[in-house]
């Protein structure tokens, strides 16, 4: 069991003001390699974790560089597809795709997730086909996927609500006795993800009171992207997340969100911790959102390109890439093979994209309640009737 040590609010890092440095994580930060993928030495704050990331094989480390890569590739064609007209809107991951990947690796099977619209890389780890995925912004599709098949929960666009519904998921795994029974295949925990803007919502603080007071088994993520959407992190917080967590009576971990490896010790450290009874523990993954908010932003209208241009340098899959060429686990081979099946990946979604088939439009009632309901069934009546009323104008 890893003991998670404790932070104390520091009164320097408390900057209201635009002059915060949000590309320096300082020295709380949970890291294991450099820039350049350099495997980097002990410190105090990496310690607590480093026998989770040694224990990890070469094979584990290809394969974690693999998600990355499709991950990648996935949100690339997301973006492009909605450029095309073929999806209403698409929220890119870009530069996010090791905070996602190494914290849905960490998942076991029974854990629950509770995502917000921009964890493609968390789906992609429980196993939601990237179909599912592109179904839902294409608006063919009322949910995308049923949550309980892979213990993914639907997208939650309004911010910081899934924070309500992840604590009271794990309380209800407290009382279903699937917390600290030492079984490692019963014991589970959930997984509550959210942005820094959704950290200054209601329902987030109101979580983390309700999780702490309840010792629930949950894991708090917080991908601090910098901005919520146009929103710089100095009007969002004076304290930063991680530190925010004492305050609720549980630890807080700063991790570097562009660093697989320390993401998912981190990550794995505070769900085995969740799933033994030990209860709730958040984890601030520094990171950057690399393209814009969603294809309906600018960004160049409210940042640097100077900012942009010192977080592409922290580019996760650079990282990994250099860790597995510097350690010999993976050569140019293995690379090319991978990017060929990011290939593959690309024209199977796209095809598939092109040709999901149109639902009807009276399906938006199907839906609604489980059983049949006499106001919907009135509403459908006379939306068909209005439908109806086009075809015979276009008769005339
Ligand atoms: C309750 C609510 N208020 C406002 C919005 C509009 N909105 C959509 S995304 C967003 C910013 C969220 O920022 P953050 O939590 O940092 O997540 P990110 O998009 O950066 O991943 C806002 C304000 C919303 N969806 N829900
Ligand atoms: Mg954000």
């Amino acid at each position: 069991m890893t003991q998670i040590p404790d932070v104390a609010v520091h009164h320097e890092t408390v900057v209201p003001q635009a002059q915060q440095d949000i590309t320096d994580g300082g020295p709380d930060m949970v890291q294991f390699v450099d820039g350049e993928g350099t495997r980097l030495e002990r410190t105090p704050a990496n310690t607590p974790y480093a026998d989770i990331v040694e224990a990890l094989t070469p094979e584990d480390g290809r394969s974690m560089y693999r998600d990355l890569v499709l991950v990648r590739r996935l949100d690339a064609e997301g973006h492009a597809l909605q450029r095309q007209g073929e999806l209403g809107l698409w929220p890119s991951l870009l530069g996010q795709e090791a905070a996602q990947v190494g914290a849905g690796r960490a998942m076991r099977s029974q854990d629950f997730a509770f995502p917000g619209y921009r964890e493609h890389g968390v789906a992609w780890c429980r196993g939601i086909e990237p179909e599912q995925l592109l179904a839902l912004f294409r608006g063919v599709d009322n949910g995308g996927w049923s949550p309980s098949e892979l213990n993914y929960h639907l997208y939650t666009i309004v911010i910081g609500n899934q924070m309500l519904h992840a604590t009271g998921y794990a309380m209800g795994m407290q009382r279903d006795g699937v917390v600290g029974t030492g079984d490692e295949e019963r014991d589970a925990a959930v997984m509550a993800f959210t942005g820094d803007g959704g950290t200054a919502q209601g329902d987030f603080n109101e979580s983390l009171v309700f999780a702490g007071v309840a010792n629930a088994p949950l894991v708090i993520f917080v991908q601090n992207n910098q901005w919520a959407i146009s929103e710089p992190n100095y009007k969002q917080f004076r304290v930063p997340p991680y530190q925010r967590a004492q305050g609720f009576g549980f630890p807080g971990i700063r991790v570097d969100g562009n660093d697989v490896l320390a993401v998912y010790a981190v990550t794995k450290a505070a769900l085995d911790n969740a799933r033994s009874g030990q209860g709730p523990t958040l984890i601030e993954a520094f990171t950057y959102r690399l393209g814009a908010h969603t294809t309906s932003d600018d960004p160049t209208k409210y940042r640097s390109a100077a900012e942009v241009d010192i977080w592409r340098e922290k580019d996760p899959i650079k990282r990994m890439r250099g860790f597995l060429s510097q350690k010999g686990y993976a050569d140019d081979a293995f690379y090319a093979s991978v990017d060929r099946e990011a290939d593959e990946l690309a024209v199977r979604v796209r095809t598939a994209c092109q040709n999901m088939p149109e639902p009807s439009q009276e399906r938006m009632f199907d839906e609604i309640y489980v059983d049949p309901h006499p106001v919907v069934e009135r509403e459908k009546a006379q939306f068909l009737e209005y439908q109806a009323g086009f075809e015979t104008e276009g008769a005339r």
